[in-house]
């Protein structure tokens, strides 16, 4: 009869739980960023912090535009890739909002410097919440809307950068990639699916 063995645990499955505990903590989520009860959302602001259209409009008018001004006025704006952290103001259901800038992108054309900055905002405004004891966070899909950066490398560059993220951090609870149009969820589906697949 052939000796017992130890069998030790295959590298592949070590793998698999990684990505696990990457994907047990991000949710991806079509609708209004304003309706999420979470500790944080992060606004797309643009750098004078002064309130603006988009998902930038919806956050003033739910937090109310004259308190949530008054709190942007303490900062001196805000550069590209910065963020900043006020509280949620009227908007009781969160503890905080988190804004930052994301990177203006003219004629589809995006240098190396427009993606780095663009994941600056991400890593930024997660250094800010784990400063500020934020467990779960409320991303928009920044610079996606008015400032032009395209869809798809946007969701393509934020999954490669909060897949890595995440497999080394063990602070943060949950994640939510809060998605307007139904082209950035399906985006979003598809660069996590392929994420998982890469790890099985
Ligand atoms: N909830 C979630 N996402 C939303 C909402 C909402 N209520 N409304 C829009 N979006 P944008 P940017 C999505 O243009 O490209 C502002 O005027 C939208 O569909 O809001 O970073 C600022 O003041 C898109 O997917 O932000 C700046 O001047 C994403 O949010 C400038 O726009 C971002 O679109 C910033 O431009």
């Amino acid at each position: 009869m052939a000796t017992a063995k130890l069998i030790e645990i295959p590298t592949l499955f070590q793998k698999y739980q990684v990505a696990k505990n990457v994907l047990d903590r991000v949710s991806i989520w079509n609708g209004d960023i304003t309706r999420i009860s979470i500790d944080a959302i992060v606004n797309a602001a643009n750098s004078r912090l002064a309130g603006g259209g988009g998902v930038d409009g919806a956050i003033h008018n739910a937090a109310g535009r004259s308190e949530l001004q008054a709190q942007c006025r303490q900062y001196n704006g805000c550069a590209v890739g910065d963020a900043i952290i006020t509280s949620g103001c009227r908007m009781t259901h969160i503890k905080k909002i988190i804004h930052t800038v994301g990177p203006q992108v003219y004629g589809g054309n995006i240098t190396d410097e427009i993606r780095e900055n663009l994941v600056a905002c991400y890593r930024t405004s997660i250094d800010i919440a784990i400063e500020n004891g934020i467990k779960s966070i409320a991303f928009c899909c920044i610079s996606t809307g008015v400032y032009g950066y395209p869809n798809d490398d946007a969701a393509k560059t934020v999954t490669n950068f909060l897949t890595e993220f995440l497999e080394k951090d063990t602070s943060l609870e949950r994640i939510v990639l809060v998605t307007f149009l139904e082209t950035d969820n399906e985006l979003y589906n598809k660069y996590f699916a392929k994420y998982a697949a890469s790890k099985t």
